[in-house]
């Protein structure tokens, strides 16, 4: 899979896409991300990418023409399945679509900052709209990177173990059930019975009641809304 990601703060993603997964996936060439610095793509000769707003107010909105230069530029050489811009008025993030976005071949990234981008970018050169929470962020690139992380976990072969992905938290809306690792006593704490047991059965059955258990104390509209989808 292939993501290219447009900004104009290239360096923010130096540090989070060269750590843990998503560094593994690049090694294993399971994906390539490419980050694009949108000043790059102005043809201004200071660079400029915003601009005052037509009709007035507060904050600079973010210009149509270096954002498709990029776009173009890009779509020249790939084939893209869904251009995506990042913003809080976009559709909620969650596990469904990071499902759906690890399928794809190419995917662009575009993060927005200021008041917003010139509207005419949404209307035509955007293929979807993502938010990751009811919650304001100064830009568009930490969302960028959430959901790069949430995406690039999903591809085969990136995780050590195939099943792992499966059982996250959200991958069927139940949270996933509390894990231990030795000793199996600490400070008088002991791990449950249970899972010292070695019967596979029973542990399976468990580790179920458990995911319903917390699910119902900490996020019971997740099973309603199973119970709406079933
Ligand atoms: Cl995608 N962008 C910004 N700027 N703020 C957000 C967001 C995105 N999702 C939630 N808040």
């Amino acid at each position: 899979m292939r993501i290219d990601i447009i900004t104009i703060f290239p360096e923010m993603f130096d540090s989070v896409f060269n750590y843990s997964i998503i560094k593994r996936a690049k090694h294993k060439g399971l994906t390539n991300i490419y980050i694009h610095n949108l000043r790059d793509y102005s043809t201004d000769k200071h660079r400029k990418v915003d601009d005052y707003p037509y009709g007035g107010g507060a904050g600079m909105v973010m210009m149509i023409e270096p954002i498709f230069n990029c776009i173009q530029s890009l779509k020249k050489k790939n084939n893209y399945d869904e251009i995506i811009y990042l913003t809080p008025d976009g559709e909620l993030f969650q596990q469904k679509m990071a499902n759906y976005l690890s399928t794809l071949n190419n995917i662009v990234l575009l993060c927005g900052h200021y008041k917003g981008i010139d509207e005419r970018v949404r209307e035509h050169l955007i293929t979807k709209e993502i938010s990751i929470g009811n919650y304001v962020l100064s830009g568009g690139e930490i969302a960028a990177m959430v959901v790069t992380d949430a995406i690039v976990r999903l591809i085969p072969g990136v995780l050590g173990d195939e099943t792992s992905a499966l059982s996250d938290s959200f991958q069927d809306d139940l949270i996933a059930p509390p894990v231990y690792t030795r000793p199996a006593v600490f400070n008088g704490w002991a791990v449950p019975e249970i899972l010292k047991s070695g019967n596979a059965k029973e542990i399976e059955l468990w580790r179920h009641q458990q995911s319903i258990k917390r699910t119902l104390e900490r996020r019971p509209e997740l099973l309603k809304k199973r119970e709406r989808e079933e």
